[in-house]
């Protein structure tokens, strides 16, 4: 009830007090010995409210910083209990509450909302089978397909360690270096890098996933939201201004909108794919950056998802608000995919060192549908009765809560050799290409090249060669726009001195691993630059 906001928005009390409750007689002036001071260590008016002050922030998310959430629900539509039995899609008509986190990613929690970056899309479906998080992006596909490089790309996206600024060498270094990410930075690059605000865009749940039936039949399956709103993104310039000008559009127009009754709302998909169909398709169908042909594998409609609360607070309700990937209801499960496989462990783990241990105590993540019974007890902040004088260990002979079978996840075989498998080069351009060729119009494949030169003329001279030499394997125009316009930027750029490489080569870094760093090259670079 609490996360409904009922004890949020009970009223604002009359007489003011400290933290532990007592009246407080006056505010506004210390207590101290005589009219200018020094002060009394009994002034705990005082010492209540400066100590609690100077322990007001927690660590920011470590990725998607600044953000902004909202309160709603999800309406079943369509009937999709063939392929998942969970709860929450039981009947059509059928409603669950949730909350709903946008965000960027590579900026801190004060960043402006309208950078190029792809955006968060975090849905906690609170189910009476325990929450459901799904939390993805408004891309269907991300840049990496291998969970260990995760931290290093980061690193890369965010402030270099001596300078603490953001650079460009870093960014395009890591993914010239790793070609995987050609999708992803294209889709980024494009007009859809820009989207206006949170409510014109769409969501995915990126990865694929397993649905489970009742007779406990399996199906892989991605999941998708379309806005109602329609697709609107930014222009360049607009995005600029907005981001001087008022860098908390998209929090606020989503703020707006809500406390206007303008509820946005997004229309809910599955595309499903069978186990058969799995061991036949062209790709690894567990793959993060890869897509699913809709032609192949259709949107199924599912339901509709409407956010119309804003928070009342946002520290109590957005920024403690902690999603999780691991957590899901029976009927959805993991698939292999190495990327959903290592945020399974992060999220929860990033949990506890945000939040504490006992984080899934706090009103706004807590399964409030479900009632919680395990033998999990103690630690800091324990909210609520700690579940009383019930037994904490597990088997007992004096009360439940007993295991129950029907719960257990669906059986499934893996019979392969332990290695650590190099993933760097499973077609890394097919889907590009066609993304380029295809899914874009001469306007926005000359915006797209345009986006990226004027982003990789910031990068040294061996850097650009090698993300252009990437670009050149999707297609040999798109690679040779972008080398156009980086020309004329570094013709410009030798004209003025812009600044000089930070860091140069390492000479560990043997040139066979990496055909276009030799020396020749750096030189040129460190002449130009
Ligand atoms: Fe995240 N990500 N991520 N991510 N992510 C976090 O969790 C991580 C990935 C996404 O509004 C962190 O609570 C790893 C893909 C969203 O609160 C952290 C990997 C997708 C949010 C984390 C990924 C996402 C996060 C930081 C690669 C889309 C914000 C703070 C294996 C499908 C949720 C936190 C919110 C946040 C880890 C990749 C979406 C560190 C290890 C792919 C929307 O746990």
């Amino acid at each position: 009830a609490a996360l409904m906001g009922e004890s949020l928005t009970r009223g604002w009390p009359d007489t003011l007090t400290t933290g532990a409750g007592h009246p407080v007689g006056d505010k506004l002036n210390l207590q101290t010995a005589g009219p200018r001071g020094p002060l009394l260590v009994q002034d705990v008016v005082f010492t209540d409210e400066m100590a609690h002050f100077d322990r007001e922030r927690i660590p920011e998310r470590v990725v998607h910083a600044k953000g902004g959430g909202a309160f709603g629900y999800f309406e079943v539509t369509h009937d999709i209990t063939r392929y998942c039995k969970a709860k929450l899609f039981e009947h059509v008509g059928k409603t669950t509450p949730i909350a709903v986190r946008f965000s960027t990613v590579a900026g801190e929690s004060g960043s402006a909302d309208t950078v190029r970056d792809p955006r968060g899309f975090a849905v906690k479906f609170y189910t009476e089978e325990g929450n459901w998080d799904l939390t993805g992006n408004n891309t269907p596909i991300f840049f990496i397909r291998d969970a260990l490089l995760f931290p290093s790309f980061i690193h890369s996206q965010k402030r270099n360690p001596q300078t603490h600024m953001k650079d460009p060498d870093m960014v395009w270094d890591f993914w010239s270096l790793r070609p995987e990410s050609l999708h992803q930075v294209s889709f980024l690059f494009s007009d859809r890098g820009l989207p206006d605000g949170f409510r014109h865009m769409n969501g995915y749940g990126s990865h694929t996933f397993k649905l489970v039936n009742a007779n406990g039949e399996r199906f892989y399956c991605k999941f998708h939201y379309k806005t109602d709103q329609g697709i609107k993104n930014l222009t360049v310039e607009e995005a600029d201004r907005l981001a001087s000008t008022n860098p908390d559009y998209a929090i606020g127009d989503l703020f707006n909108a809500i406390a206007n009754g303008n509820f946005p709302s997004w229309t809910f998909y599955i595309q499903v794919m069978t186990f058969e169909q799995a061991e036949k398709f062209q790709f690894n169908p567990f793959d993060l950056t890869k897509v699913w042909s809709h032609k192949e594998y259709p949107l199924i409609p599912v339901g509709k998802m409407v956010l119309n609360r804003n928070p009342v607070n946002y520290f109590a309700e957005v920024e403690q608000l902690a999603f999780d990937p691991s957590n899901m209801p029976p009927g959805v499960e993991p698939s292999p995919d190495k990327m959903l496989q290592g945020r399974l462990f992060s999220y929860p783990d990033t949990h506890r060192h945000r939040l504490g241990a006992n984080y899934l105590q706090l009103p706004v993540n807590c399964p409030f549908r479900a009632r919680v019974s395990n033998y999990q007890r103690d630690g800091p902040m324990c909210m609520f009765d700690n579940q009383g004088g019930a037994p904490n260990y597990y088997p007992n002979s004096f009360s439940a809560p007993e295991t129950q079978p029907q719960f257990v996840e669906s059986k499934f075989k893996v019979s392969a050799d332990v290695a650590r498998y190099n993933s760097e080069d499973e077609d890394n351009v097919t889907q590009v290409r066609a993304f380029y060729t295809q899914v874009l119009n001469e306007q926005e494949r000359q915006r797209l090249c345009q986006n990226m030169a004027g982003a990789l003329k910031g990068a040294q001279l061996f850097i650009q060669k090698r993300m252009v030499e990437n670009l050149k394997a999707v297609h040999p125009d798109y690679g040779n726009r972008v080398q156009a316009l980086l020309n004329k930027y570094n013709a410009e750029a030798k004209k003025v001195k812009v600044r000089l490489p930070l860091w140069s080569v390492h000479p560990s870094i043997h040139p066979s691993i990496h055909p276009f760093v030799h020396r020749k090259q750096i030189l040129i670079a460190l002449v130009i630059l």
